[in-house]
């Protein structure tokens, strides 16, 4: 009998369950209950939706908006962007389906209270860049969380899910969810019809550029904790392109966001000595991607290679520059208050180190590599595309639907469709809120149904770090090493020190290679026997327990994506120095994986990419 066994078990029935109430997830529920009204429809949500997820400080711009009503961009014209960034690699039907939507998403947002910038001249959105618009957001999240929180039936905030449930009769169908409260420590028993996963990306998988004072800092929410991604591999859902980890040119120390300086404010950077770096590697990237290089605007990942060449042949550092955009004094504005409502920790840094963008052009760097879907980068869950646009091979049930039946996704969740953010992310939700009510119309009386002895066993697992500490606390003489258990964050610090050094993180100068994948995945197999004896000393270490847990099955899944695909597709981002080039002849394709959960085995496979637009 365990120490906890005697936590209240609280179960709860719903026809759509959301895990997640980011901006997936927010969309999810909205849209689930305009097509299903009489449905249940419950969120779950480890922290509190009104200010969770990676919006959840605000932002300054919404970068994906067509302007269809003022002829601006198509949807199509999407699709080509994002597939000229991503080197050719994009599922075209789910980001089209996107893109044909995100405009009324952005309209509704408008509605709710979003202030969004105007053009004085025009009345049209002002425009950051041919994509982005500007808004006055730093109650982004609070706005659409409020239009989720009044759609959902139930919204359980502080309930961090662990593991997905299983129907008891058929194998590859999900019945639900468990977790636990990370208030008052009750277990969570979540049974569903239908389950959708928007629990956003992944960050701390890769070491940080920031230690010490900084420790935690990163550019991609520190609370992206990857089970968006280690919730559908635990029960066997494929998944696509989880190699494509993304770098980010950012403003040093503080992760400030790069964009609304290049597009609106008009700033460049330079090298240590002033000068234009970017065309002086025009010919070696050519060599290495072929005419990919020509692509306009420049593959976000070739402006980081430039970057990083740079770099590496000394004429460091990168910055900048500001002092020109910022004699302007609206731009000077903008170029504070992007930051204040978005990245207050930019503005701080600055402050704290003397920097006037006026007088000194800030430094950047390229950041450690995030997982996502939703930037610019596609890594995912594989799913089906819709009914109207998507080839064949793309489709098998229904919109979003991934290979596991009733299950869900969307936002950084889902695989293949770069540049959604939140606009798009939401979106996205929406439609796989839509998709899985005319999954649950069609159910009829087959519904799925949680086996008791598993939510026995989950519950004693999901515990069991609690266990661990309160037993083996006693043998700690000083500090914190016990002999009996690990603790999350040294846990987190051997798996970021590991992808680092191994899977082509800061520390490796993204570079890696097959024998160095092949020791990276065998230490990471040991971190992973060492996992059952996490201690976790509170609740909240709880959570971090299981954070832990799902980042290092994402990790797992990320490198042998790595080490299967065997070219150098998106240099910038990593390197596979024993492949260095790009290779169109053998690797113009998705990489799926399958994991087994009896066995512990990664299956491996490719998919065609299908160019459905011209
Ligand atoms: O420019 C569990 N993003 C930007 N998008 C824009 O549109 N404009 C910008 O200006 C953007 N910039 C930006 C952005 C993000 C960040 C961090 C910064 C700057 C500093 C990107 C968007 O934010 C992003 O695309 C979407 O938010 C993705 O949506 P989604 O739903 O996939 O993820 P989420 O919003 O983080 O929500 C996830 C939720 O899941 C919860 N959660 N709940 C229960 N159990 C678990 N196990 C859970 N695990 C996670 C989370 O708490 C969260 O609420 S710019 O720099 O790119
Ligand atoms: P960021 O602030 O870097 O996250 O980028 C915000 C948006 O601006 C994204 O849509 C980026 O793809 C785009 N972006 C950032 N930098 C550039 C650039 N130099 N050229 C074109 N687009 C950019």
């Amino acid at each position: 009998m365990g120490l906890f066994n005697s936590r209240k078990t609280v179960f709860v029935d719903s026809d759509v369950l959301i895990i997640g109430g980011g901006f997936g997830g927010c969309g999810a529920a909205y849209e689930s209950r305009y097509w299903g009204r009489d449905l249940k429809v419950v969120i779950v949500e480890k922290a509190n939706i009104e200010r969770s997820g990676a919006v959840a400080q605000g932002l300054y711009a919404i970068n994906c908006y067509m302007g269809m009503q003022w002829g601006e961009n198509q949807p199509e014209d999407h699709v080509r962007y994002a597939r000229n960034d991503l080197m050719g690699l994009v599922r075209e039907d789910l980001g089209y389906d996107i893109a044909r939507h995100v405009d009324s998403s952005v309209h509704m947002f408008e509605e709710w209270g979003l202030p969004i910038m105007k053009d004085e001249e025009t009345g049209r959105y002002k425009r950051e860049g041919k994509w982005q618009i500007m808004i006055h957001g730093e109650s982004y999240k609070p706005i659409v969380a409020e239009a989720a929180r009044k759609a959902a039936t139930k919204v359980y905030n502080r309930v961090m899910v662990t593991h997905l449930l299983m129907d008891v009769t058929r194998p590859n169908r999900v019945a639900g969810a468990v977790g636990f409260s990370v208030r008052d420590g009750n277990f969570y028993v979540f049974r569903s019809k239908t389950v959708i996963v928007t629990a956003g990306g992944a960050s701390h998988i890769f070491k940080p550029h920031s230690v010490g004072e900084g420790m935690g800092r990163t550019w991609y929410a520190p609370w992206s904790s990857a089970s968006a991604y280690a919730l559908p591999i635990q029960v066997g859902a494929k998944m696509t392109q989880m190699e494509n980890r993304i770098v980010l040119t950012r403003f040093k120390d503080g992760y400030g966001p790069v964009g609304a300086y290049f597009l609106h404010l008009k700033t460049y950077t330079e090298n240590a000595y002033g000068d234009n770096y970017e065309a002086t590697w025009y010919q070696s990237i050519k060599d290495m991607v072929g005419d990919y290089v020509e692509h306009q605007p420049v593959p976000t990942c070739l402006r980081n290679h430039a970057f990083l060449q740079e770099v590496k042949a000394g004429r460091g550092p990168i910055r900048m520059v500001t002092k020109e955009a910022f004699k302007d004094p609206e731009k000077e504005t903008v170029g504070w208050e992007n930051f204040l409502g978005m990245t207050i920790g930019q503005a701080v840094v600055w402050a704290s180190q003397n920097i006037d963008p006026k007088e000194t052009n800030p430094e950047l760097v390229m950041s450690e590599p995030y997982v996502m879907g939703s930037h610019a980068t596609c890594s995912g869950a594989w799913a089906s595309g819709p009914e109207d646009y998507a080839p064949a091979d793309y489709q098998w049930g229904y919109n979003r639907m991934m290979t596991v039946e009733g299950l869900f996704g969307a936002g950084d969740t889902i695989g293949g469709t770069a540049h959604k953010f939140s606009s798009g992310s939401f979106t996205e939700g929406r439609i796989a809120g839509k998709a899985a009510v005319k999954f649950i119309k069609d159910l009829g009386n087959d519904q799925p149904e949680v086996s008791e002895t598993e939510v026995e066993n989950l519950k004693t697992t999901v515990y069991q770090p609690m266990e661990n500490y309160a037993i083996g606390r006693n043998e700690i003489t000083a500090g914190t090493v016990s002999p009996s258990y690990l603790l999350p964050i040294q846990g987190l610090q051997r798996l970021e020190k590991i992808m680092d050094e191994y899977v082509g993180g800061i520390g490796s100068n993204y570079l890696t290679n097959e024998p160095m994948l092949t020791r990276g995945l065998e230490l990471l197999s040991m971190l992973k026997e060492d996992l059952p004896h996490l201690g976790a000393e509170d609740l909240h270490q709880l959570m971090r327990a299981w954070e832990l847990q799902h980042r290092v099955l994402a990790s797992e899944c990320v490198t042998q994506h790595t080490m299967f695909r065997e070219e150098t597709r998106w240099p910038g981002y990593y390197y596979r120095a024993d492949h260095p080039k790009l290779d169109d002849t053998d690797w113009h394709c998705f990489t799926l994986s399958r994991y087994d959960p009896e066995s512990g085995d990664w299956a491996m496979e490719k998919a065609p990419v299908h160019h459905i637009i011209d």
